[in-house]
C-alpha cells in the first residue's frame, strides 16, 4: 500500500522502518529533518508525504502536534483526497480525535485511530499491539499494515475508542508501576532488596507485565527511555481531564499525576517513566539496590 508516516520519534521510526520491510510504499516525514527510514522516500511536509497515499498514518507526540500535523501550514489537509484513510498512532484526547474525524468525513476521508502499546521494544520488533477504533471495513483494509507493525489488533468501538482505551490501559501502568515503586522503596528502607523481593513478586499473585518489563532496567538502574515520562505525564493528564468531562472522580491518579509532575519539574521528563522511582527514593533516602 502506499503510505506517508508522520512522526520519527521513538515509536514512529521502527514502525515506519518496518512497513517499509513488508514492501509498502512508503514516505516519511518528521518535523525535524535529518531523520530518515531505510527502503522510503523522505518528505519535506505532511502535505507532501501525503499527496497520492492511500492510508497517513501520524505517530506524533500529543494533540497539538496531531492537529498541527493535519490542519497546520503545509499540513495533510492540503493534500486529501477522497477515499484516503487517516490513521492516528499518537495518544492523544478521544474528544480531540472525534472532531478531527468531523472535520475530515465531509472530504470523504476515513478516520482511524490505532494507538500501541508495547512501547519501544515492541515497536522495534514489529509486535506491537494496537487498539484501534473506526468502521470495521475500513479497519480490514488497513490489516496488511497492522500486520507488518503489531501482533494483535484489539477492536473498542468506533472512531476515538482507542484512544479512550489507550488512556485507560497507561492509567493503570503507571499505578500499577506506582505500586511497584512504592513497594521496592519501602522494602529497601525495611532492609529487603529488590533482588530477594522479586522472587516473591513473581511467585505471587502480584506477577505483572509492568513488574516484568521495568524490573531488568531498574536493576540496571537504566532509566533510559522505552516510554519518555513526559509521555506517561501526558497520558496521566489526558485520562484526568477525560474523568473530568465523564464527572468522574479518580483519586488514585490525581495523586500518581502529581508524582509525575514532580518528576518532570526534577527534570526527568527525558528519562523512562520508570525513573519516578528515584522520586521516592529520594524522599525515602534510600536507593533500590540489585546486580545487573
Ligand atoms: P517521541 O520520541 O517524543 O517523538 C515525538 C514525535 O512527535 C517526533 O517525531 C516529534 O518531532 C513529533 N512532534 C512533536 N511535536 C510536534 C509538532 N508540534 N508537530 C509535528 N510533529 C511533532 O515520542 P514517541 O515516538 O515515543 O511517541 C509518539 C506517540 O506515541 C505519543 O503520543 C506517545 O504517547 C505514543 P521532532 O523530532 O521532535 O521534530
Amino acid at each position: 500500500m502506499k503510505v506517508a508516516f508522520l512522526g520519527l520519534g521513538i515509536m514512529g521510526r521502527p514502525m515506519a522502518a518496518n512497513l517499509a520491510k513488508a514492501g509498502h510504499e512508503v514516505t516519511v516525514w518528521n518535523r525535524t529533518p535529518g531523520k530518515e527510514v531505510e527502503g522510503a522516500r523522505t518528505a519535506a511536509s505532511p502535505a507532501e508525504a501525503a499527496k497520492g497515499s492511500e492510508v497517513v498514518w501520524i505517530c506524533v507526540s500529543d494533540t497539538k502536534a496531531v492537529e498541527n500535523v493535519l490542519f497546520g501550514a503545509q499540513g495533510v489537509a492540503e493534500s486529501l483526497a477522497s477515499g484516503m484513510t487517516v490513521v492516528d498512532s499518537s495518544t492523544i484526547a478521544p474528544s480531540a480525535t472525534q472532531k478531527f474525524a468531523d472535520r475530515l468525513r465531509p472530504q470523504g476521508v476515513r478516520y482511524v485511530d490505532a494507538p500501541v502499546t508495547g512501547s519501544k521494544v515492541a515497536a522495534e520488533g514489529g509486535t506491537l499491539i494496537f487498539m484501534v477504533g473506526g468502521d470495521e471495513a475500513v479497519i480490514d483494509s488497513l490489516k496488511p499494515l497492522f500486520a507488518a507493525m503489531g501482533k494483535k489488533i484489539f477492536r473498542m468501538g468506533e472512531t476515538s475508542k482507542g484512544h479512550a482505551a489507550k488512556l485507560v490501559m497507561n492509567l493503570q501502568i503507571a499505578m500499577i508501576y506506582e505500586g511497584f515503586a512504592e513497594a521496592l522503596t519501602l522494602g529497601a528502607k525495611l532492609g529487603v532488596d529488590a533482588e530477594t523481593l522479586l522472587p516473591l513478586i513473581n511467585a505471587s499473585m502480584v506477577k505483572s507485565g509492568v513488574v516484568e518489563y521495568k524490573a531488568p532496567f531498574i536493576l540496571k538502574r537504566d532509566f533510559t527511555p522505552n516510554f519518555p515520562l513526559r509521555l506517561m505525564y501526558k497520558d496521566l493528564r489526558l485520562a484526568l481531564e477525560a474523568a473530568k468531562e465523564m464527572r468522574v472522580k479518580l483519586p488514585g491518579l490525581e495523586t500518581v499525576e502529581e508524582i509525575y509532575e514532580i518528576a518532570a519539574e526534577d527534570g526527568q521528563g527525558d528519562l523512562d517513566y520508570a525513573a519516578t522511582l528515584t522520586l521516592l527514593e529520594k524522599w525515602a533516602g534510600v536507593e533500590v539496590k540489585g546486580a545487573a
